[in-house]
């Protein structure tokens, strides 16, 4: 790995035990990054110690885009100087490394929907914090000395609030291709109103998605709430004032809160505060297998509204394939045209994504995993989710993706199949 050569070179006079020695992970990114805030998030939970490195334009333009190519975060250095990109890719990186405690259930259900809510959250979630994020002028001033702070760190705020543009224009320029219009904010606003108040139900009943311990989707919601819709001035009153609940699940997600977890709750024994015990069935994913109840309205929700797009997606990947790249030239481009999406009552155009079916893969490989017997287990649950069978069981060996040095590839089976 070129990382891991570059790190050698720079450190060829120590000796192995001496450049491993005191160092902790870096994890490059910013407080205004929600996918930052995933990886933060799960690194917190995990107790794994790490450095936080802001994403200056120094760090940006001498480290990220040379060591991956592009300049995109969160970026994670590990102490043997690999250097991973992508929050998904990050975080299996740190499973292998760091078992204990699992973010993955062992039970086939739990195991997909921790699997499902990644997707729904890296990949759907973008749209209400994309959208809060730009479209309230009073949040501005905030979002600039952000962006300032976070790309020159040294200049003086009224400066950084100057440059920040710089630093957040091409994120703003995101947002036609997104599908984020005039026409589909009051839908957008109306959607995360509604999951907000879904999720506050859930937390209610719930310390986690799964019951009492996190996985994978509540680092990945965990991130995108927290970047956007909970820091953000707009957005952030909004949560606050009609989604307490949510608003404090996010605190605890991102390490500010770690009280409002009803797990850690203390109680006096011989005049001294000392930690209730809880026993596992409250500690751990819900027992048997069981999907909560209450996470079913969250699913549902998101699964109506984005699963669509998912097929599309692979439709349109299909014949991009097809007519566009050959075993030479796998590469793929971040979009490959516009498609139609709905969301409430309104239809818009919108982007399509590629990198949708990387993570949409996620998924479909863990239930290709599964047993038999697992499987059918899965299914009957399936049956209750808009689309849940065609989604978790699809077929995409036809426009199978990879991930090769930070780009996005056309898989080489899927080209041959796609051929077929
Ligand atoms: N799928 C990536 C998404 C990373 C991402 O979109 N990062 C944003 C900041 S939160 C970024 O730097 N984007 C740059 C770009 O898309 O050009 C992940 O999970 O890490």
């Amino acid at each position: 790995m070129t990382a891991r050569l570059v790190g050698r070179r720079l450190f060829a006079t120590r000796s192995v035990a001496e450049e491993f020695k005191g160092n902790m992970y870096q994890l490059i990114g910013g407080e205004p990054s929600p996918y930052t805030g995933k990886v933060r998030s799960y690194l917190i939970h995990k107790k794994i110690k790490f450095e936080r490195v802001q994403a200056t334009l120094e760090i940006y333009s001498g480290f990220i885009k040379p060591q991956v190519g592009w300049t995109v975060i969160p970026v994670l250095v590990a102490p043997n100087r690999d250097v991973i990109q992508d929050s998904t890719d990050i975080i299996n990186y740190l499973e292998k490394r760091h078992p204990e405690p699992s973010i993955i259930p062992e039970g086939p259900r739990q195991k997909i929907a921790a699997k499902l809510l990644e997707l729904l959250a890296d990949e759907w979630l973008v749209q209400p914090a994309m959208h809060y994020r730009w479209a309230f002028p009073e949040s501005m001033p905030f979002i600039k000395q952000e962006f300032g702070r976070m790309i020159m760190p040294k200049e003086s705020h009224e400066s950084q609030r100057h440059i920040a543009e710089s630093g957040y224009g091409k994120f703003k320029g995101m947002l036609p291709g997104l599908g984020i219009t005039e026409k589909t904010g009051p839908e957008i606003e109306r959607s995360w109103k509604r999951l907000m108040y879904e999720l506050s139900e859930h937390f209610d009943k719930h310390p986690y998605l799964l019951g009492g311990r996190p996985c994978i989707g509540d680092f990945a919601f965990g991130g995108m709430i927290y970047a956007h819709l909970f820091r953000d001035p707009v957005p952030g009153f909004l949560m606050k004032t009609t989604a307490p609940v949510l608003s404090a699940w996010c605190e605890h997600m991102n390490g500010i809160l770690p009280e409002a977890n009803r797990n850690n709750i203390h109680t006096l024994e011989n005049g001294f505060p000392v930690r209730e015990n809880h026993d596992s069935s409250v500690t751990d994913f819900c027992e048997n297998d069981e999907i909560p109840e209450s996470l079913m309205p969250i699913l549902k929700h998101m699964m109506s509204e984005f699963a669509p797009i998912l097929l599309s997606t692979k439709i349109n990947l299909m014949d991009y394939i097809k007519n566009n790249v050959t075993s030479e030239n796998r590469k793929l481009p971040r979009l490959i045209g516009t498609h139609q999406y709905t969301i409430g009552d309104v239809t818009e155009s919108r982007s399509i994504n590629p990198f949708n079916i990387w993570m949409w893969q996620q998924v479909t490989d863990t239930y290709q995993s599964l047993s038999k017997d697992e499987k059918s287990s899965v299914d009957s649950w399936l049956s209750s989710l808009p689309h849940g069978q065609d989604i978790v069981a699809a077929d995409l060996s036809h426009c199978r993706v990879a991930r090769e040095k930070n780009f996005l590839h056309v898989d080489p089976s899927s080209f041959t199949m796609s051929k077929l």
